[in-house]
């Protein structure tokens, strides 16, 4: 497993804090050899370039999908173990340069120094967990070939890593898309794994948006499969132009939104209920798949949970990612903020606001808001940020909240804090959710142990970080492989 990291220490938190400041002075990271130059922006300060991108014209697709498909049967002739390595060395890499990709992911993607280590330790453990697989996926088995990668902006590193990693160690070559926000983090993560010894044509970038790249990229013919994460629509969008002009047999894995829900009932220990509802709510400004965004409190134990809630809430400090004492850091971009906040303010003439935290005028922020709502079931779309919506249910109505969950058709993360055993039984037999969480937070995954995943409108599996993850990755029948238990 990767580094530690543990920023609750006080040594380790100075060093990483001295360190970032190397990074903070103005810096500008380039990125790309395109022809339209788009500049990234922090969206903290707005009035800050973090750095340039070179963007990849449609042209250019093409070419990268040529060089993709003459590079890959050498690539899959390299032996699975050389390929394995490269991935073993790249999450060395991606470790001795984390300082960097902290600055990165905090000036560029907006994410508190907490954020940044967990994006570099999900990224090294998917590099060596896959690299640790992949000889046994190999056997009776052939790659498939070129593997368009589509990735989102609020996991920059980790969830572009993941894919790559995947294709690449099953003996693919990659085409890879990063989301338009979040190009230098993906251009840097690019340098490591071609320094770790992935060569140039195997793994290309092409920086640039989802009309002008992504949908090219996914629409040409040669492409044998593509593993995208990001909203609902595009993964529509993607299957519907696979069926039409790419190979029939082309793969698709799709990881999409969520609209994720939290029980908690009258047994749970208020306490660590409510820590956890903050964590799963507002952690990374609500900016996850797996977030948080409709909590259902037992009505007897209502009142103090809010109290306690919104107590918590009103401790967050939200400002600036660079500053260590920042909890809540600000949204992607004017887009994402100018969505969020229409919305809160539309719920706030509602009479809905059960409590909120002030925004500041600057920057890109969402405060945190709490709104109360009388179910899920009256949630039109995933809100992408720290906003939670609170309903009641009373005890003998507990099927009822379980089928208005299912019936909305999403199937990302589900919460539950209880103490009754039966109960925990009881819920997560009825609860469809490809992750549950019982009396913890509703965030994280780990590979290896605790694969990653949604049904329904969440997405089409399997799992990343399971071990049916890099099958999908290789055509034809894989008979030795023990079933894929946990997935
Ligand atoms: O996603 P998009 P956006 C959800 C979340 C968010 C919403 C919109 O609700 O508010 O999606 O976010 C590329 N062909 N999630 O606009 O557009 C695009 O360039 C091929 C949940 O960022 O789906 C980017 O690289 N590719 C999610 C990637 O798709 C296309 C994380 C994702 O962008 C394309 C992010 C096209 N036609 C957003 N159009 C999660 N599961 O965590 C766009 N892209």
């Amino acid at each position: 497993n990767s580094k530690g990291w543990d920023i609750t220490d006080p040594v380790t938190l100075a060093e990483v804090t001295e360190e970032r400041a190397r990074f903070d002075a103005p810096h500008q990271w380039r990125a790309g050899a395109g022809s339209k130059t788009r500049a990234v922006v922090n969206p903290a300060r707005p009035m800050e370039i973090v750095g340039e991108v070179s963007e990849a014209s449609t042209a250019a697709v093409g070419k990268a999908v040529d060089a993709a498909v003459k590079a890959q049967p050498g690539w899959e002739k390299t032996p699975v173990a050389t390929r394995a390595a490269a991935l073993l060395r790249a999450a060395d890499l991606y470790e001795e340069d984390a300082v960097e990709f902290f600055a990165l992911c905090a000036r560029e993607a907006g994410k508190v120094l907490a954020d940044g280590v967990a994006e570099v330790r999900e990224a090294a453990d998917f590099l060596r967990y896959y690299a640790g697989q992949a000889a046994e996926v190999e056997r009776h088995t052939t790659a498939r070939g070129v593997i368009a990668c589509i990735s989102p902006w609020n996991f920059p590193l980790a969830i572009f890593t993941g894919q790559i990693a995947a294709a690449l160690v099953t003996g693919n070559t990659v085409v890879a898309k990063p989301a338009e926000q979040t190009p230098l983090i993906a251009a840097r993560a690019v340098e490591l794994l071609h320094e770790a010894g992935i060569p140039k044509d195997v793994l290309q970038l092409l920086p640039g948006d989802g009309p002008s790249v992504g949908g090219p990229l996914t629409a040409d013919p040669r492409i044998a499969g593509v593993c995208f994460t990001g909203s609902t629509d595009v993964a529509r969008l993607i299957e519907r132009q696979i069926a039409e002009t790419a190979d029939p047999d082309a793969m698709l894995i799709a990881e999409t939104g969520g609209l994720n829900a939290m029980i908690v009932d009258s047994t749970a220990l208020p306490e660590q209920a409510v820590r956890d509802i903050v964590a799963s709510a507002f952690q990374s400004a609500g900016q996850r798949c797996s977030a948080l965004r409709v909590l259902y409190v037992q009505k007897d134990v209502e009142a103090k949970v809010l109290e306690m809630l919104t107590g918590a809430m009103q401790a967050l400090r939200l400002g600036d990612p660079a500053l260590i004492s920042t909890d809540v850091g600000p949204v992607i971009d004017d887009e994402a903020r100018d969505n969020l906040t229409g919305y809160c303010a539309d719920m706030e003439k509602k009479g809905r606001l059960v409590a909120r935290l002030d925004t500041p005028s600057e920057g890109r922020f969402v405060a945190p808001h709490i709104f109360r709502v009388e179910g899920i079931g009256e949630m039109e779309r995933e809100m992408f940020g720290p906003i939670l919506h609170v309903a009641t249910f009373a005890a003998d109505n507990i099927d009822k909240v379980i089928s208005d969950i299912n019936a909305k058709g999403y199937g990302l993360t589900f919460g539950l804090h209880t103490r009754i055993e039966v109960r925990v039984q009881h819920i997560v037999d009825g609860i469809h959710a490809g992750n549950i969480y019982v009396n913890r937070n509703q965030i994280g995954a780990v590979v290896g142990s605790q694969p990653f995943g949604g049904e329904g409108l969440s997405g089409t599996g399997p799992k990343a970080g399971g071990p049916s993850y890099l099958r999908r990755f290789r055509k034809g029948e894989v008979t030795a492989l023990a079933p894929a238990a946990g997935d």
